[in-house]
């Protein structure tokens, strides 16, 4: 994949610079991939098995309405306060790279609306595989994808599948019906992602997402503020 320039010097996606996280600041998980892949229905897994344990809070993002934030609410995952929309009102991926401007002031009310946040959840609204959060306003990311969009997919790469902090390959109940071969998508998901961890589930057969929830857990454990 080229390089891009930050300050003249060429940088990959794998060695972008991270944003510096402030003590007693939440981390921040973004959460991208393709319309439909499963995006909202981890993000409300996570929050079901979460919710309990840490103070956590929902960030959605969708172009034309709150669809997303309005079935969290729908399916009380967490109270109304902790579930915030951004409408971007065009591309997805402006809203989470480009101009972050809304996201992060949405971020901002719900630091300042709660006591001591351990973890905001910031869903992208579907794109397309180019679309990747900027570092400016997530620590770490998710991609998601699903068997039914094909077992080419890990294959095709982009910033997402190969660069995300964690991909996930979600809906294997469908493989069989798609003749997708998951053998395949874990081989190609190896070969580009270079080390970088895959996990293939489905949310309708593990609803707790155990392997992301994992995931995440390890993440609050080793991604410390500054
Ligand atoms: N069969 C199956 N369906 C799933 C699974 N996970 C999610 N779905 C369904 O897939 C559809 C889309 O899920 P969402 O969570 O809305 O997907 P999304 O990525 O948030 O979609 P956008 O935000 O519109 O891009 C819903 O009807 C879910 O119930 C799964 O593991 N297996
Ligand atoms: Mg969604």
């Amino acid at each position: 994949m080229p390089p891009h320039f930050i300050d003249g010097q060429p940088h990959t996606h794998a060695d972008r610079p991270r944003r510096v996280r402030q003590p007693g600041e939440p981390l921040r998980i973004g959460i991208g991939g393709p319309v439909g892949s499963g995006k909202t229905a981890l993000v409300a897994a996570l929050c079901r098995q979460l919710r309990d344990e840490l103070s956590l809070a929902v960030l959605t993002n969708d172009i034309y309405t709150t669809e997303d934030a309005d079935f969290l609410r729908r399916h009380a995952v967490l109270p109304d306060d902790r579930i915030a929309a951004v409408q971007t009102g065009g591309c997805p991926h402006t809203a989470i790279r480009d101009d972050i401007t809304a996201n992060l002031d949405a971020i901002d009310d719900l630091i300042a609306g709660h006591d001591q946040l351990d973890l905001i959840l910031v869903e992208s609204g579907g794109d397309n595989l180019t679309a990747t959060f900027s570092s400016g306003l997530i620590d770490v990311q998710i991609f998601v994808v699903d068997v039914a969009g094909g077992d080419k997919v890990p294959r095709k790469g982009g910033p997402g599948v190969t660069f995300s902090d964690l991909l996930v390959v979600n809906k294997t109940d469908l493989a069989p019906l798609v003749g997708a071969d998951l053998d395949v998508m874990r081989r190609d998901a190896a070969k580009v992602r270079e080390g970088r961890p895959t996990v293939l589930i489905s949310l309708t057969e593990d609803p707790a997402a155990s392997a992301v929830l994992d995931w995440v857990r390890e993440q609050l454990r080793v991604n410390q503020p500054a």
